[in-house]
């Protein structure tokens, strides 16, 4: 799946304006209110945004990996809040039902993501079951066709605003065999929201708890419809968000770093600018060659992506989305400790999008899976090889 070149071209040129144009001016208010506005998330849904991963067939733009990470990149590029409201229907929320969906599953939620009419989110974790999600707790008990899901599911992106979960519940005894994936409407009758989480950064991304009490969901919304399946689904969907995660931190690294070089050009110090200082300059090119490595490192991993069977498990791929998830998201965070240092104390200073930026990108290094994580996705498949 992809888009033809001329037509991608057209649309990664629209999203590059409307980062500029249209993002990046609201910055400061989604800071300061805490919310992205209405007309922006309206003019996301006008552009397509919502469904840049959903094929063609179900009102989506189709595109491959490496033209979603292209896309993630340009929107690295302003507040992460703003990719956040897109970024469970491309990813996490939505891919799941798309790669092990019933066609009929497909057919009723897909077109409905994708347009933005419906948002999806990926209800995986919970309050003892982060790192270890095989370990989770939530439970689905038969009840004639249908199944009754209770427990507690944590830190759900998007969840203030979702229509339905992708969510995750243990249905067939222990381990990560007993998890099966289910799509739970937010609106069914014992299921309910905790509190909107207050965060370190990003600002206007809502995240909170879910609970379950009973939920009474029909054994037709297993994802698949073969209960069992759900820890493998998660983990394949996990593979892909992490590439999109990595594409994200090299948008926003390339921000940083020119925010970073703005200041330097215009800040002057003994009597000339401190970019002029080699000092500030071997930090500007230690985030440059750091940025272009993450970078190259993501394409690359995305066009092996893209090589792959869609929806196909595929170990080396796993392997190589953690390695970008890991090297990405620890250099957007050195480039944006290297970019408050090069601010001085005004780096420190609300007022100054690096701050902000700094306390942003500090997420990337836990979400969609700790960079422990990633290293033990790694060191695994490495101890495996003949
Ligand atoms: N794709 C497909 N299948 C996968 C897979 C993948 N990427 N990773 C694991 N599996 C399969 C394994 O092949 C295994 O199947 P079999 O039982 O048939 O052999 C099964 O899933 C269990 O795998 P494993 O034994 O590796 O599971 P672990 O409990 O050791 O967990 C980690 C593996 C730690 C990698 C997993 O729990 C994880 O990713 N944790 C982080 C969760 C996370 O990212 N949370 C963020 C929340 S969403 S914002």
């Amino acid at each position: 799946m992809s888009l033809d070149p001329e037509t991608f071209q057209l649309l990664k040129e629209s999203v590059h304006r409307f980062v500029r144009d249209r993002l990046m001016p609201a910055e400061d208010e989604v800071e300061a209110r805490d919310e992205v506005p209405a007309d922006i998330v309206a003019d996301m849904k006008e552009l397509g945004l919502f469904g840049i991963s959903i094929p063609e067939a179900f009102g989506g733009i189709g595109l491959s990996m490496t033209q979603e990470c292209e896309v993630a990149h340009e929107l690295g590029h302003t507040a992460l809040a703003f990719r956040s409201v897109v970024g469970t229907n491309i990813g996490i929320g939505s891919q799941g039902i798309l790669m092990d969906g019933t066609p009929a599953q497909k057919a009723e939620y897909l077109p409905r993501i994708a347009s933005g009419e419906l948002i999806v989110s990926f209800a995986l974790t919970e309050p003892d079951a982060g790192s270890d999600a095989a370990s989770l707790k939530t439970q689905g008990v038969r009840d004639g066709s249908d199944y009754l899901l209770s427990g507690t599911k944590r830190f759900i992106t998007n969840a203030p605003r979702a229509g339905a979960f992708t969510l995750m519940a243990r249905t067939e005894g222990a381990g990560a065999g007993g998890i099966t994936a289910f799509i739970v409407p937010a609106g069914l009758p014992g299921l309910s929201l905790g509190p909107t989480d207050r965060k370190m950064g990003q600002r206007g991304t809502k995240t909170c708890d879910v609970y379950l009490d009973q939920v009474r969901v029909p054994a037709g919304n297993i994802i698949g419809g073969e209960p069992g399946k759900g820890f493998k689904t998660a983990m394949k969907v996990l593979d892909r968000g992490r590439l999109h995660i990595s594409a994200l931190a090299c948008g926003m690294a390339s921000r940083i770093l020119r925010e970073s070089i703005a200041y330097a050009q215009q800040r002057k110090q003994f009597g000339q600018r401190i970019g002029d200082f080699q000092l500030v300059q071997a930090m500007l090119a230690d985030s440059q060659a750091e940025l272009q490595a993450g970078w190259a490192l993501v394409q690359a991993v995305a066009a092996r992506y893209d090589a792959k069977p869609f929806g196909a498990p595929d170990a080396e791929v796993s392997m190589q989305a953690s390695c970008a998830k890991m090297f990405t998201t620890e250099m957007v965070g050195r480039v944006a400790d290297r970019g408050v240092q090069i601010h001085g104390g005004s780096g420190y200073i609300n007022d100054y999008k690096v701050e902000r930026f700094y306390r942003d990108v500090r997420l990337l290094r836990l979400y969609e899976g700790t960079t422990q994580i990633q290293q033990v996705v790694i060191g695994k498949h490495l101890m495996k090889a003949a």
